[in-house]
């Protein structure tokens, strides 16, 4: 077990206030390692030495910023096997799984490497005589970036590379569950030729790591994914102090199956959307509303492959689920399993723990049926736990769609143009899929929802400079 996970503040690695250990799900008797925790105090250093990095870091040539998050792309992507293995072991997710991720994360920090050089402004011609006006973009300071801990490589890139690349310091604190894969990026990180300060790695709790981030005056910034209730909560604090806040808290993602898809299609999206990464996924397919003429072959085909799915080790040869990433997460989705029995749907296949070689949080995908009232179909459960819902028509499937309070990602299988159109205009969610999973998104165009899903401006692609930088509005008189 490695012992060596500390902080990463002001350019030097630190012990913690106290230690944890990461555990493995696959085999809980394989600890990942021991790493340190921080204070709030210990959480404070790190945003000073943030707050005095940022000038210097802000006024960087683009080439310098480039060149930085090339090198962290360039060697997360050499690493990828490496990396990728490491969060096989501490998340749970598999092993194909984990290097595309591991992959996603470097190429992430590649994308971001050239949007630094892309910084462009727009001239205006003023409406008086002699004057001229530039609008350019800057960055806003000292960034907190909270994160969750079913995609710790992919999401931290995803917040920490734009970050960078438009000028600002960054103090991240990676979930609880996670610590290895957060210091594993930082150790990347810290390599890059980046001044001490402008990049700080605190592990440690919500309570307190978190909220000192999302409490100090030095923070300019917060992006958080996580938990709708803590993102709530964060943001109220967050607001009222004005700092700029973008949270993403996860959905109850619809996948619509129309008459007349084509059913094996159908099923593969189903399957993939809501039962790979063992469910843990905001945008995982966890709604399959079947028109009614398709219900019963839909149903058939979909029990049958759920009921084939590989569940074991994350590093076994073949699997395709792993286990649940915590013994917490587990008992949520049993939880979820009962709450589904009592309310009256029926538990098709799956829902129960699995006995594999290794002690882990194994649990075998469940399907329901189910109705759109039950609980099951309208709180986010965060494991293979999936329920469908027959819908007379079309309509009536774009309707129960949209009656969720979330709006991350909605899918729609069909093979007629017409609904596919229909659809995309009504579904209301950030991100729509035709013929495709609700999971499993491009890493250079915009990701966030609506509603209950997301708040403030979209992650990801260029669309990434509306929260990571603020406009300036400049006025010259020759
Ligand atoms: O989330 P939390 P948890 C959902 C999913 C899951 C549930 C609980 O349903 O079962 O949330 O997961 C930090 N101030 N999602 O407990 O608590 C925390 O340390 C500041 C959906 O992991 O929201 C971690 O780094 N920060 C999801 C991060 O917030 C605080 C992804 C998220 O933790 C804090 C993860 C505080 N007061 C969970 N309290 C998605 N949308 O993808 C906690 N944190």
């Amino acid at each position: 077990m490695q012992s060596s996970f500390r902080n990463y503040i002001n350019g030097r690695w630190e012990t913690g206030v106290t230690t944890a250990i990461s555990e493995n799900p696959s085999d809980l008797g394989s600890p990942v390692g021991e790493y340190a925790r921080a204070d709030a105090a210990q959480t404070d250093a790190a945003i000073r030495a943030a707050s005095q990095a940022s000038a210097a870091w802000a006024f960087t040539t683009p080439q310098r910023r480039a060149d930085v998050l090339d090198q962290i792309g360039s060697e997360i992507l050499a690493r990828k096997d490496e990396l990728g293995d490491l969060l096989a072991r501490e998340e749970g997710k598999t092993l194909a799984e984990s290097i595309g991720e591991a992959a996603r994360a470097g190429n992430i920090f590649k994308f971001f490497a050239g949007e630094a050089l892309r910084a462009t402004g727009e001239k205006f011609a003023s409406v008086r005589p002699g004057i001229e006006v530039d609008v350019t973009r800057e960055p806003i300071g000292v960034i907190g970036i909270i994160a969750p801990w079913n995609f710790p490589l992919a999401i931290p890139a995803w917040k920490i590379a734009p970050a960078l690349a438009y000028g600002n310091t960054v103090v991240f604190k990676p979930a609880e569950l996670v610590p290895a894969c957060g210091w594993a990026l930082s150790e990347i990180i810290s390599r890059a030729g980046l001044p001490a300060g402008a990049f700080n790695l605190v592990n440690g709790s919500g309570r307190q790591v978190g909220q000192a981030i999302v409490d100090s005056p030095l923070v300019d910034g917060i992006s958080f994914t996580g938990s709708q209730a803590t993102g709530a909560q964060l943001l109220k604090t967050a607001v009222e102090r004005g700092a700029k806040v973008q949270l993403e808290m996860g959905g109850k993602n619809p996948l619509v199956v129309l008459a007349d898809a084509d059913l094996d299609q159908a099923v593969e999206c189903a399957v993939q959307g809501a039962f790979f990464s063992t469910g843990q996924r905001c945008t995982a397919s966890s709604r399959l509303i079947v028109e009614s003429t398709a219900y019963d072959a839909f149903v058939a085909k979909l029990r049958e492959r759920t009921r084939a799915l590989k569940v074991g080790h994350a590093l076994g040869r073949g699997i395709e689920i792993g286990p649940v990433a915590s013994r917490a997460q587990l008992e949520q989705n049993l939880g979820y399993i009962e709450i589904g029995r009592h309310e009256g749907a029926e538990l098709v296949v799956g829902g129960a723990t699995v006995e594999c070689a290794t002690p882990g949080h194994y649990m075998a995908p469940a399907l329901f049926l189910g109705e759109p009232q039950h609980r099951i179909a309208r709180e986010e459960i965060f494991g293979p736990v999936a329920v469908v819902i027959r819908a007379d028509d079309a309509d009536h499937a774009l309707a129960l769609a949209n009656d969720t309070p979330y709006g991350l990602c909605a899918g729609v299988c069909t093979r007629s143009l017409k609904q596919a159109t229909h659809f995309k205009r009504h579904l209301q969610a950030g991100m729509v899929m035709v013929n495709l999973p609700t999971a499993g998104v491009d890493y250079h165009v915009p990701f966030g929802g609506r509603k209950a899903s997301s708040h403030g401006p979209r992650e990801q692609g260029r669309y990434a400079a509306e929260f990571y930088t603020t406009v300036k509005t400049a006025y010259t008189h020759a």
